[in-house]
């Protein structure tokens, strides 16, 4: 008998099903949002390339944490995954200034409670890896949060786990990427705990969705930087003089298949396998 998934959530590119009661099923669209924003034009298997990237990474860090992958399906876009139950926590490593950090320190010199250095530029490369968590605020953008507050909202321990393993895993993906000639700016990770109270990796890891990808050649910091993946995207939309609330333009042929190449580029650089094989049978990210 065909099995049955009830559907228990929306993101604003995803979709999350309940399979059984231990399992949910994970699925990527090919949607796209750019200045918050989710366009009417999808990215053709840009769901693909955010879910083999998502597993390649989980299968090479799961000596630093356990994670929620159970398989990868043979459409590319679906992940079953362990259900957990999910921490309040958006746990964020910023390995460089950029977005809410750069605003916050503009403000007032810290991020999430960590004094940086003076005299910092937009998309400077901080001296250390920092741990920035945030609290999804009930509407619009995640709220950041200094590690007293996280710390309530988890307990001690659990905070001083999550801050560990957060620059643990952030420190072995910016170093892979670099070397592929992609800089991981920043990165978003959502830890759950299992039955036995076990710390886990949820949700998706190092995407482009969850991260910001930065060309490493064109890295020049004093600005912000291009986007690896949306840049074509952004720049499109601002030739429009669109005023970034919905509903957001359809894109052109040429800025679609610019945007995938750079989804496929990013996918090929990371994990070394060809887009094509992937395509044929996923399971090759898991090495
Ligand atoms: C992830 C989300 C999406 C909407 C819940 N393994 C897990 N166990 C329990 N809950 C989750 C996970 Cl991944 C979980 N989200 C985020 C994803 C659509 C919301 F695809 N919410």
């Amino acid at each position: 008998m065909p099995e049955t998934a009830t559907h228990v959530g929306s993101g604003k590119v995803r979709e999350l099903y309940e399979l059984d009661n231990d399992r949910l099923l994970l699925v990527a669209s090919d949607r796209i949002s750019t200045f918050d924003v989710v366009l009417p034009t999808e990215i053709p298997d840009k769901g693909r390339v955010l879910t083999g990237l998502s597993a390649f990474w989980f299968a090479r860090t799961r000596e630093i944490v356990p994670n929620h992958l159970v398989a990868l399906r043979a459409d590319g876009r679906s992940t079953e995954c362990r259900r957990l139950e999910m921490l309040p926590l958006e746990c964020v490593v910023r390995g460089y200034l950029t977005g809410s950090g750069w605003k916050d320190y503009q403000a007032t010199g810290t991020v999430c409670g960590h004094r940086l250095a003076e005299g910092l530029r937009d998309s400077d490369k901080l001296h250390e890896p920092i741990f920035t968590p945030s609290t999804k605020a009930l509407e619009g953008h995640d709220e950041n949060i200094d590690r007293e507050r996280a710390a309530e909202l988890v307990g001690q321990e659990r905070f001083d786990e999550v801050e560990r393993v957060s620059l643990e895993l952030y420190g072995f993906a910016s170093a892979y990427a670099a070397e592929r000639g992609i800089l991981l700016a920043d990165t978003k990770f959502e830890f759950g705990l299992d039955e036995a109270g076990r710390l886990v990796l949820g949700d998706e890891a190092f995407t482009p969705d969850s991260s910001r990808f930065w060309p490493a050649d064109e890295y020049e910091p004093g600005r912000p930087q291009p986007s690896f993946d949306k840049q074509f995207v952004r720049d499109y939309c601002e030739t429009l003089g669109w005023d970034k609330t919905p509903p957001g333009p359809e894109l052109p042929d040429d800025v679609v298949a610019g945007t995938r190449a750079r989804y496929v580029e990013a996918f090929e650089r990371l994990t070394g396998n060809d887009f094509d094989a992937y395509l044929a049978d996923p399971e090759v990210v898991l090495g």
